[in-house]
């Protein structure tokens, strides 16, 4: 799927800023058409979650439906051209409503999904945009989600949370990305999927595949270029897609140091008369785990970042500039190279910061913790759902060098899950993305419950592990949770012999709590035991990286274990460094 572009041929307005908003608890909004616009009730900002913009609501735990209403001018001259409406992505399901009239749906949050309406808009006047939203997750959406029943059902009254979820971060709700409207011509250019095949440390084969909205006789110009064209192309096109394959030299690689990009730019031409056209940046690399490495354009590297969250005050999991320069500037400070979208997709625009940057992304699909009592087909389905989505999307950043198809299934520790049922979902989703893009890792980071058994390990390219060794196992105790996680990584080695990637490790820390001995909850005791974690890390050979849990505290469902926040961040929610940040930027340089 293309990102909406401003060029000759297509217009792009962003309608982010200031919506209308109405809490539905009682689920009345359908019955009282609110889909025709409503009665305002409060004024929300897009992006954003409504959690902590609107807590004087009641909105903090929130988990329903909310509606959101704009007027939109469209101005006269989109008469001729195709309309579309583009939301970046709202969690976790909407329903949209132009003029009254219903659009359609979509069902999953943390990725874009768009719709023509053309028909639906009167050019030259206002229109009314309605969408309705809900936050609610079930057994068989990705991410999974979990009802207060299940709890008592299952005598896990402890493990409760407020609002009930299976995962450790706030399951906000809202538009949590820009919205867009945005144009294209009649007939145009609709995917493109650029793949690089290095032949030398200068010169590679560039694989193509085009594709338009609908069938037309024309032609292709095709133009690559960095800092002067190094490939021009002309093909005739008699169908709605191309594959084809050019030779490049005189290249610049795309790696850590030097994040060389060039663009690649298209234009459909028919009749002698350009119809339209597109351009995007992409890098020349590639990547292979081989033996007990992660190579980047056949060097091995070492991973060294973060596993993070998109999650600021008062933004919630909206997406803003400002954190993303932010954190970018913050990870480059203290020369990190890489990290993981925990728990789920980010926004398109931080992976073009780390495609200029010259960040690794291991890029995730929302399956969090899994729970195998409860996966049923439906669950199967909307996770290759996700993937195809996701690849869709992601397919052509350099920055994404592998995908993390899913995080601790089977984080209760059932039985089950080693019956057979585990290793034939997680095949068929291995499969999915496989087939989808033969380019890229693939890999599912694992927890310590599930163990060195955990299915997912037959089928990753290569090994994560997320642990805990002296925090929730023998807590206190880093120096006894050290020589434990020893073993177990030399175990999980001699049994796989595929590269292990700690994915995982990390304590609660409380800013300004200190202490000279081994205390939890300290900035002493964080630096430590990440400082121990490294060591043993690279002294392993068989291990490529190293992501601490987590780059900054974010919000979780209420818990008695959560003091508001989980703590792991290295800064604080308002990216204050502890103690362990400045120890990173040592241990790092
Ligand atoms: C892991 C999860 C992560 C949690 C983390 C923790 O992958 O989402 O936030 O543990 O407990 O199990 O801090």
């Amino acid at each position: 799927m293309l990102k909406p572009k401003f060029n000759n041929y297509r217009n792009l307005f962003d309608i982010s800023g200031i919506w209308k908003f109405k809490v539905d608890r009682n689920n009345e909004g359908v019955k009282n058409k609110w889909y025709n616009g409503f009665e305002e009730d409060s004024e929300i900002a897009v992006p954003g979650s409504w959690n902590e913009q609107l807590d004087n609501l009641d909105l903090l735990t929130y988990v329903g439906k909310a509606w959101y209403a704009k007027n939109i001018f469209i101005p006269k001259n989109f008469k001729r051209k195709r309309v579309w409406i583009r939301f970046d992505s709202v969690d976790f399901h909407s329903s949209l409503w132009v003029n009254g009239k219903f659009i359609g749906n979509n069902g999953s949050g943390y990725l874009p999904f768009d719709f023509e309406i053309s028909e639906f808009v009167k050019c030259g006047e206002n229109n009314i945009i309605v969408l309705s939203v809900d936050n609610i997750l079930t057994d068989d959406t990705i991410p999974q989600g979990i009802q207060a029943e299940y709890y008592k059902n299952e005598n896990r009254l402890r493990d409760e949370t407020y609002p009930a979820a299976r995962f450790d971060f706030s399951p906000n709700g809202g538009i949590h990305r820009p919205v867009y409207i945005y144009t294209t011509p009649q007939v145009f250019i609709e995917d493109i999927i650029i793949k690089t095949k290095l032949t030398s440390e200068n010169s590679s084969k560039v694989s193509l595949q085009i594709s338009t909205n609908t069938k037309i006789k024309g032609e292709l110009h095709i133009n690559i270029s960095g800092s002067e064209s190094i490939c021009k192309e002309t093909v005739e096109l008699n169908s709605d897609s191309i594959s084809l394959e050019v030779a490049v030299d005189n290249i610049k690689l795309w790696g850590l140091k030097e994040p060389n990009l060039y663009d690649l730019s298209i234009e459909l031409v028919s009749e002698n008369k350009t119809v339209d056209s597109y351009s995007l940046s992409f890098g020349f690399r590639e990547i292979e785990v081989k033996g007990t490495n992660f190579l980047l354009n056949g060097k091995p590297v070492y991973m060294q970042g973060f596993g993070k969250h998109e999650d600021f005050p008062a933004f919630g999991k909206g997406f803003n500039y400002q954190s993303l320069v932010k954190d970018f500037s913050l990870m480059k400070w203290m020369h990190a190279n890489s990290f993981r979208t925990s728990h789920y997709p980010y926004a398109e625009e931080v992976l073009e910061m780390a495609d200029r940057n010259g960040f690794l992304i291991i890029d995730e699909v929302p399956a969090v913790s899994l729970d195998f009592r409860k996966v049923n087909g439906g669950t199967l389905k909307s996770h290759k759902q996700f993937i195809n989505r996701l690849v869709s999307r992601d397919k052509n950043h350099p920055s994404v060098v592998a995908w993390a198809v899913g995080n601790e299934p089977n984080l209760v520790g059932e039985e089950s899950y080693y019956d057979g049922r585990g290793e034939k979902y997680w095949r068929e989703v291995f499969q999915t993305v496989r087939e989808l893009d033969d380019t890229r890792p693939v890999t599912v980071p694992n927890c310590q419950r599930a163990g060195i058994n955990d299915p997912v390990f037959l089928f990753s390219d290569f090994i994560s592990i997320n642990r805990y060794y002296g925090w929730y196992e023998h807590p206190g105790q880093i120096k006894y949770g050290i020589q434990l996680l020893e073993r177990e990584m030399d175990d999980i080695w001699n049994k796989y012999h595929k590269p292990i990637m700690m994915t995982e490790f990390g304590t609660d820390t409380i800013e300004g709590a200190h202490s000279i001995a081994d205390q939890m909850f300290t900035e002493e005791y964080q630096a430590k035991f990440i400082e121990m974690y490294i060591k043993l890390l690279r002294s392993k050979n068989y291990v490529i990286g190293e992501h601490v849990w987590n780059f900054a505290d974010f919000r979780t469902p209420q818990h008695f274990r959560r003091m508001i926040f989980n703590r792991k961040g290295v800064f604080t929610r308002t990216r204050e460094p502890k103690l362990a940040a400045f120890r990173l930027k040592e241990l790092w340089s």
